[in-house]
């Protein structure tokens, strides 16, 4: 099942509560958060963030994967870990194996642990952290999977150059249409999955990165029968480091819309011949 944030109640999400309580308080009250931050370079970055997500609540922590970044963000981590004690797990691999599996790995690591809802954040400070506590909140308020959306009224992108701004809107509309999803950012990173519609994902035979792993993510937890619900968030582009955004990236994730859709419409015409039955569409 989806919902669309303009036409629900995730705006007034961001408001005090009916008790009077702030979203800030809903999480640090409430719930065990794990934020996922898959890291390769991002030095200059990952101490701000680090500092945002901490400082929102005693029960929210982080996991960092990295890659055996060359410029040291794992040995940064590391110290990071360090200062904050029983706050931050870091997950070093042996170089770079790229985002899906970076991801994959932390989900692995946070659901063998206690956490109620697990978000992913790029480290490049794209992703406010201050909508987290608007994007938890929609979770706790029902949402399967909850997506900080550049799309719907009240998000936007800042700082991108025209072609960037052209290629994620063109995408967008791109995997909203082959899919047959009423969502508007289905490519984003900033997400918050409620562990249950974690744990039921494919983790093992998901197979793309960047925009494709956010697609297919998404789309498995609706056909699992999950909740998705869209948080408005303002994207700034990065100030420091590189962007590993490739055309491969883009590529397989144009590919991936296909295979799903006709993945989905191939185990329904299984079913049919199955059961005898007309295949619905
Ligand atoms: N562990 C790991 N992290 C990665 C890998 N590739 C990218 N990342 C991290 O994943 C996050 C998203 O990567 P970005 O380069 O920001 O990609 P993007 O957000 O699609 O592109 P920009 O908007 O141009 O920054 C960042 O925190 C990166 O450091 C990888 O192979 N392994
Ligand atoms: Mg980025």
């Amino acid at each position: 099942m989806i919902e669309e944030s303009e036409s629900s109640s995730d705006q007034r999400r961001a408001d005090p509560d009916e008790h009077g309580r702030s979203e800030s308080a809903l999480l640090g009250d409430l719930i065990d958060l794990v934020v996922i931050v898959p890291t390769y370079n991002e030095r200059e970055n990952l101490p701000q963030l680090v500092a945002s997500v901490i400082a929102l609540g005693d029960r929210v922590r982080l996991v960092i994967v990295d890659d055996n970044s060359p410029d040291g963000t794992g040995a940064l981590a590391d110290r990071l870990a360090e200062h904050h004690p029983g706050r931050i797990d870091v997950l070093h691999r042996t170089g770079k194996q790229g985002l899906g599996t970076a991801y994959v790995a932390g989900f692995h690591h946070v659901l063998a642990g206690p956490a109620g809802l697990i978000a992913t954040m790029d480290a490049d400070l794209s992703h406010p952290v201050d909508r987290l506590p608007a994007l938890v909140a929609a979770a706790a308020d029902g949402g399967d999977l909850v997506l900080g959306s550049r799309y719907v009224v009240g998000g936007t992108t800042v700082g991108w150059p025209l072609p960037r701004r052209v290629l994620s809107r063109f995408g967008g509309l791109y995997a909203r249409t082959v899919l047959g999803l009423p969502l508007y950012d289905l490519t984003g990173g900033f997400k918050v999955y409620r562990r249950e519609a974690l744990a039921r994902l494919d983790l093992d035979h998901l197979r793309a990165d960047g925009y494709g792993f956010q697609i297919e993510t998404t789309w498995q937890v609706i056909q699992n029968g999950g909740r998705v619900v869209e948080v408005p968030i303002i994207f700034h582009d990065r100030v420091a480091g590189a962007s590993k955004l490739s055309r491969h990236i883009v590529l397989e994730a144009a590919l991936l819309v296909w295979q799903l859709r006709l993945e989905r419409l191939w185990t329904r015409v299984a079913g049919w011949f199955n059961r005898g039955k007309t295949p619905a569409r």
